[in-house]
């Protein structure tokens, strides 16, 4: 791995290279210098079967770095994109594998559920931060890097083909889930239509909000939002919705017992406080109005997309054994029913 850091114009002499992070797409490393004990750099081997055009996926990211550093927010930290040493933003290898690279933001540490109700608070203000600041990116549209990433028609499709094929034989045994999911599609697609509307419009959204995606500094403040890869046009329910199922959930994704799992109304309280006290000025009422459903939209989506993972055989995302995807979506579908309950409180707080 050495020598694919050594294709980066950087000048540190390299003591150690070691796999970070718990995301499910790509191959992220934490690359250590001589004499420096934490990280300098992040090195990530880009997943090309999720994003296949990698000019593209590392235009916008490169393109949504300059724009938040022309910010000069000084809140905020901006990780800086390394260029390869004949200029690019990625270094594909010789076994045709896309490597990419980033500083890492110093004492900086993230987190795949939220510690307490400040850390909640603190995640809705950065990535509230984040779409006020992308709000005003001048010239041509981001590119769609994956086309339909948040339809819910498309995902729809999706999960009625992976039922159709049954490719993995996996469907006798999951009626009660499939069933689940099969009777909320129509309800959920309506929301489908709102997009790209007066009531709805397009603005670019960052569209992945897990917690993780937020580093804190070790006071618990927010300083800087990472995972670049999907920021592209997009409604603003996308990052509040799912930004919610990880900043509020009391149980991590994929946690078995279903008994953990649910929302906390305090901490999805704080989420939104920290949102709006950066979004309030740009947005409409008609997105305010909507936003306390968007977390039910996004568990939704997300909750059929790792069902259709499983059906295929698991052909998208990473898991650590058989049921992983499968106990995903047991687990969305917990936090979907803990919304349902919850729903005229969720709308109440806006
Ligand atoms: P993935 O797409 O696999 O989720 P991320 O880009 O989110 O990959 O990186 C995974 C983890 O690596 C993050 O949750 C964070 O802990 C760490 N990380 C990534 N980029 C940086 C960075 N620039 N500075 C510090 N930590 C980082
Ligand atoms: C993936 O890469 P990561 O783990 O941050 C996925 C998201 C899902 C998430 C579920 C490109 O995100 O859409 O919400 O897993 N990213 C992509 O945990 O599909
Ligand atoms: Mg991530």
């Amino acid at each position: 791995m050495k020598k694919i850091v050594d294709k980066f114009d950087i000048k540190d002499n390299i003591s150690e290279i070691k796999p970070t992070g718990s995301g499910h797409i790509n191959d992220t490393y934490s690359v250590f210098v001589e004499g420096e004990k934490s990280p300098k750099y992040i090195l990530q081997r880009i997943n090309t079967n999720v994003f296949p055009n990698v000019k593209k996926l590392q235009e916008n990211i490169v393109r949504t770095l300059e724009h938040l550093k022309s910010k000069n927010d000084n809140r905020f930290k901006i990780m800086e994109a390394i260029a390869t040493n004949d200029g690019k933003y990625w270094h594909k290898d010789e076994e045709g594998l896309y490597w990419r690279m980033f500083t890492f933001i110093p004492e900086s540490q993230s987190f795949d559920l939220s510690p307490n109700d400040d850390f909640t608070y603190q995640a809705g203000v950065a990535y509230g931060w984040f779409i006020k600041s992308m709000s005003d990116l001048k010239g041509e549209k981001l590119h769609e890097v994956i086309p339909g990433f948040h339809s819910i028609k498309l995902r729809v499709t999706q999960l009625r083909d992976a039922i159709k094929n049954d490719v993995a034989n996996r469907l006798n045994d999951n009626r009660n889930i499939v069933d689940f999911y099969l009777d909320r599609c129509a309800e959920m697609e309506k929301f489908d239509s709102l997009i790209n509307t007066d009531k709805i419009p397009l603005r670019n959204t960052h569209n992945d909000t897990k917690i993780n995606n937020v580093l804190f500094n070790e006071n618990g403040k927010s300083i800087s939002v990472i995972d670049l890869d999907t920021v592209m046009p997009g409604a603003i329910h996308y990052d509040f919705g799912d930004a919610i199922r990880t900043t509020a959930a009391k149980a991590l994704e994929d946690e078995t017992d279903l008994k953990k799992v649910g929302i906390s109304l305090d901490y999805y309280k704080s989420f939104a406080k920290g949102f709006l006290s950066e979004t309030e000025d740009i947005l409409t009422q008609s997105e305010i109005d909507y936003l306390h459903i968007s977390p039910r939209i996004m568990a939704f989506i997300m909750g059929i997309r790792f069902l259709a993972d499983y059906l295929r055989g698991d052909d998208y995302y990473k898991i650590k054994y058989s049921n992983h995807n499968i106990d995903r979506a047991k687990n969305q579908m917990k936090l979907i029913l803990d919304m349902e309950e919850k729903a005229e409180l969720m709308k109440n707080i806006f």
